[in-house]
């Protein structure tokens, strides 16, 4: 038999060593659990970075991809297919936009909101070629290309990857002021995650959103909201900007969820006005929009909508910060989070996050450390109130 660290040796033999996994090995998932090789089972905590809202293998979900892959799985966007217009249509609705942009994983979308934000603002809003600006927020987190890591402010993210593109301004996290003064003629856009995930669970000012909202449609720059992670109910609505009255974005970037955890999907959406600055051409995937994706999207969106997954988030993120709050532990530093969407820091003198999801692993739920100091907790949206109880128990023997 092969034990877990034969596996984990050999993978690190043939896989490039760009991530430093959990020492464990996952062969089966269902629901909010997973089981590794010795059949041990895990509460997934992680949800593989808040893509598995539904949980593992929803059964629909499964149904929606093995119908499609009966069907057709693959068509290229050289013609049409039969699903992608349907699960477009739903999207739109649910987001309360105009068209939607498929691709397959976040940072295309995120270099699509990009590309779009820029032609808008050479063609639309008159600014001259090559001088658009794009603002973003210290601590972001929108992807990995060599465009989106030039915007990092975290240095190992762009360390030997230069040279950088250039148009991007940094700002603080929730500092309405800065916006608007880092707001020039040559401004096309300023995107954020509504509630930054990388950098630690960071929650911007109440209001934030709205006065940024506010600032872009006086100074005609594009609003875009990166709720790759925060989206599809994650904290507690079916959009994080929507926990604010008037924050609703020109643009808005969903991806991971969107896949329901079996497919990388994502888009952009936009108005019609903002979307038709890409005519044919211009930008597009291989597989963006093909039937297989768009199958199995359409479906994870309905079972978001059908099982009241916002709600749920809602209520058990209410219930689990109470009770993490409750905790007397002079190891933790903050606890912060909107809906099912949590951070746990640690006080420094007491050790790495790391170390506390290490033992985590021990007692059977799966998690992970960012940033050093912050745990991330973010299950499955279809997570029991005992299932949580029964982590709850779990997080106060090691705190
Ligand atoms: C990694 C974190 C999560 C994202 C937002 C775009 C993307 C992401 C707001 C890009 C991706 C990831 C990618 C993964 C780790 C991860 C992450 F730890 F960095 F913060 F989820 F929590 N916008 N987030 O969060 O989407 O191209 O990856 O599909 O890069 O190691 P992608």
């Amino acid at each position: 038999m092969t034990t877990q660290s034969e596996i984990i040796a050999h993978t690190e033999k043939v896989s490039a060593h760009n991530y430093s996994p959990l020492p464990v090995v996952l062969s089966r998932g269902e629901g909010v659990w997973v089981w590794d090789v010795d059949g041990k089972k895990y509460l997934d905590c992680l949800s593989g970075y808040s893509s598995l809202n539904q949980g593992h293998r929803h059964p629909a979900i499964i149904d929606a991809l093995v119908q499609q892959a009966g069907q057709l799985t693959m068509t290229s966007r050289a013609f049409y297919n039969d699903r992608m217009g349907p699960f477009l249509d739903r999207l739109c609705g649910l987001a309360g936009m105009d068209m939607a942009l498929p691709m397959n994983t976040g940072m295309e979308a995120v270099e699509t909101a990009i590309k779009i934000a820029r032609r808008w603002a050479y063609r639309i809003k008159g600014v001259e070629a090559d001088k658009a600006e794009i603002i973003v927020c210290e601590e972001n987190f929108h992807g990995r290309t060599t465009t989106i890591i030039s915007f990092s402010s975290e240095l190992q993210y762009k360390d030997g990857f230069g040279p950088l593109t250039p148009g991007f301004k940094i700002i603080p996290f929730g500092d309405a002021a800065a916006l608007e003064a880092a707001i020039t003629p040559n401004t096309a856009a300023f995107m954020v995650e509504p509630i930054q995930g990388e950098a630690g669970i960071n929650i911007p000012p109440e209001g934030f959103l709205a006065e940024a909202r506010r600032i872009c449609s006086e100074h005609n720059v594009l609003f875009i909201a990166d709720e790759i992670q925060t989206g599809l109910a994650r904290t507690g609505r079916m959009f994080c900007y929507q926990h604010d009255d008037g924050a609703k974005p020109d643009m808005l970037v969903v991806g991971k969820a969107l896949g329901g955890g079996v497919y990388p999907v994502s888009a952009t959406l936009a108005s019609a006005e903002i979307m038709n600055v890409i005519q044919p051409g211009d930008h597009g995937s291989t597989f963006g929009g093909n039937p297989l994706a768009a199958a199995v999207a359409d479906r994870a969106l309905q079972v978001i909508v059908d099982e009241k997954l916002a709600d749920r988030s809602r209520e058990l993120g209410e219930y689990l910060l109470d009770r993490l709050r409750g905790i007397r532990s002079n190891k933790i530093r903050e606890i912060r989070g909107r809906g099912l969407f949590v951070g746990i820091e640690v006080e420094p003198e007491a050790g790495l996050a790391r170390e506390y999801c290490e033992r985590l692993v021990d007692l059977g739920v799966l998690t992970k450390d960012t940033h050093k100091q912050v745990m991330r907790l973010a299950p499955p949206l279809v997570i029991e109130k005992a299932e949580l109880d029964w982590l709850l128990e779990r997080l106060e023997s090691v705190f």
